[in-house]
């Protein structure tokens, strides 16, 4: 789905601010058609933000089910044959929409956009009642997956198989739109590298225009090519390429009839060759983070502020990429990784497709599950969804330059019965939808080779490991053992495939220092991640180091969590631990020994 963008042809009116809000405790405001009139009893709320963190009340931070937002809009008015779309950056993690009393839309999926058009239903100059209905609620057929269970006192909660705390509410921004009728609906934007020169292939849908004309803007505006047609290949001759840390943006100036769109891109290849991992043909070493959409008071609201700040710590750390764990992020962040050059591994909502990891122990508050994969669990109308889901992130996310490779999942039970069955479709339907980008998934820890069902299906091997933390706990040398051990089983399994560390690190206490290293403090944290490199350093199959995370961020309750997860590399009010320094000192040599 095209990102809003203002053009000679197209407005964009942004409808953030506070709206209101109500908690539909019985859930039952569908039946009771709150969408008719005026919330009865609303409270203020925040658009964009998580709504669970704002207030102080319990019922609706914990409330499982519906809650309500309204807010009343001027329509704009509009230029001849134009339409007006009403557009949601997400709703996590479902949502229905209704323009007065008419439902307009309706979305499944709670990190992606969706849109409606309203242009019959609205008057140009009046008000309109805008009521979003959001469901926080997770099944086994939604991704993420998740079930709802009562307990002793009839009470309604929501369990769920992944570790950060389940925010819902508008996180995004809403925006009204207008564009002609007849418009440019999609681009696909494909470049390749010949000497100096760039080639751009292009591919628009504007149905029913009978003129497509497009022209490639450099970044200071100047055209620099042109080709009519709705689609074509365009020579960019000394092209400037898109490239790790020097994020130099094209724009493609799509004119379909009356429309104009602005569609930015880079010149870029990204491939796997040789076991290594080439961004425009030169070896690429990812240094960075897992991540999480995740802030005091506005959760997974999304905060400019807070997106620029994160990247400046970034920056001043010497990483290059980071990986959108474990869902799609705003469109705003994608967009200014490409501005900034940082290298994503874009993923997918579907974390926790495991009963294994989250339903026996007890430890993640689990309470005996089935196997991963069964008739009532993880099944194929889940694999529909876990499909369609991923179609629409790579239509989304498929110009952006930043973007190096899809991980379609984030440790599911792979050496499960069921896995390879479950995931070959899925895994060939990213190489549909994008035959450019590198596909895989990144593995839990207990998935060893030994065990591993799908690996030889992907291009790379992504790998989440806590040798040191959930297993030699405070013994370091025989983590940093068996961690070489396992290694070296990958390179026997999957020996093409390069090695990309998407998770390694310890809960660490910000403030707690230790002479003798233990477990918690800042100095273990230090000495953990001198052991992961050691072993890394060693391994030219290991072609990244995306340490777990990029800051403490907020779980859901539990024993091993104390306010949430600790393994921050900074506060999750973005203070440095110890190791932020360490660490930093390593990425700039590396940065200054590979160039990027
Ligand atoms: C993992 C998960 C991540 C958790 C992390 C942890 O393997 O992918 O979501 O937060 O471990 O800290 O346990």
């Amino acid at each position: 789905m095209l990102r809003t963008r203002r053009s000679p042809s197209r407005t964009v009116h942004n409808l953030d601010g506070v709206w209101d809000l109500q908690v539909d405790s019985a859930n039952v405001g569908i039946e009771e058609s709150w969408f008719a009139q005026n919330l009865a009893n609303p409270r203020p709320m925040p658009v964009p933000a998580s709504y669970n963190d704002v207030t102080t009340d319990n019922e609706l931070r914990d409330h499982v089910g519906w809650v309500w937002y309204q807010r009343l809009v001027y329509a704009p008015r509009l230029a001849a044959d134009d339409r007006l779309f009403v557009r949601f950056g997400s709703a996590t993690h479902s949502a229905r929409v209704w323009v007065n009393d008419t439902e307009v839309a309706g979305h499944v999926g709670g990190y992606l956009p969706f849109e409606a058009d309203i242009t019959e239903l609205v008057s140009a100059g009046e008000r309109f009642r805008l009521t979003v209905a959001v469901d926080n609620r997770l099944s086994w057929q939604t991704i993420p997956p998740g079930f709802v269970l009562a307990d002793a006192l009839g009470r309604d909660h929501q369990h769920y198989l992944h570790d950060f705390y389940n925010y819902a509410g508008l996180h995004r921004s809403v925006e009204l739109y207008t564009r002609p009728a007849v418009a440019v609906t999609d681009v696909t934007i494909v470049t390749t590298i010949d000497g100096t020169t760039g080639v751009v292939n292009y591919t628009v849908e504007a149905e029913g225009a009978s003129e497509v004309r497009v022209r490639v803007l450099d970044a200071s505006d100047d055209e620099v090519a042109s080709a009519t047609g709705a689609r074509g290949r365009i020579e960019v001759p000394h092209a400037q390429l898109w490239a790790p840390g020097d994020g130099y943006l094209y724009t493609l100036e799509i004119c379909a009839d009356a429309d104009v769109y602005p569609q930015p891109f880079g010149i870029r290849t990204v491939e796997i060759k040789d076991k290594k991992f080439l961004i425009n043909g030169k070896e690429f070493y990812f240094r960075g983070y897992g991540r999480h959409e995740d802030n005091l008071v506005r959760g997974k609201g999304h905060d400019d502020v807070m997106m620029v700040h994160d990247f400046e710590l970034m920056k001043w750390q010497g990483a290059n990429s980071f990986r959108t764990s474990h869902y799609p992020y705003a469109e705003e962040v994608m967009d200014f990784a490409d501005r900034e050059g940082v290298v994503v591994i874009d993923e997918t909502a579907a974390v926790g497709l495991n009963t294994a990891l989250w339903g026996g122990g007890g430890l993640m508050g689990g309470v005996g599950l089935p196997p991963t994969f069964s008739p009532g669990t993880i099944n194929d109308a889940t694999r529909d969804v876990h499909q369609a889901h991923i179609r629409e992130l790579i239509a989304r996310d498929k110009n952006h330059p930043c973007v190096a490779v899809w991980s379609i999942a984030n440790e599911p039970d792979s050496g499960a019965d069921g896995a390879r069955e479950y995931f070959a479709p899925l895994i060939q339907a990213a190489r549909d939808a994008d035959p450019t980008r590198p596909v895989g998934y990144v593995n839990v820890g207990y998935a060893t080779p030994d065990k591993e069902r799908v690996a030889d299906l992907c291009d790379l091997v992504m790998l989440n490991r806590y040798y040191g933390w959930y297993s030699e706990n405070n013994n370091l040398p025989l983590a940093e053992k068996n961690l070489r051990d396992e290694i070296d089983g990958w390179i026997e399994l999957v020996p093409d495939h390069p090695i990309i560390f998407t998770e390694y690190g310890p809960d660490t206490l910000g403030g707690l220092r230790d002479f003798h290293a233990w477990p918690w403090s800042e100095d273990y944290q230090v000495a953990f991640f001198e052991a992961y490199h050691r072993v890394f350093d060693d391994y030219p199959q290991v072609v990244g180091e995306q340490m777990w995370n990029f800051a403490d961020f907020q779980t859901n309750a539990g024993i091993i969590r104390v306010d949430g997860n600790k393994k921050g590399m900074f506060t999750r009010d973005r203070k440095p631990k110890a190791a932020a320094f360490a660490v930093r000192e390593r990425w700039l040599r590396l940065r200054d020994e590979q160039g990027s």
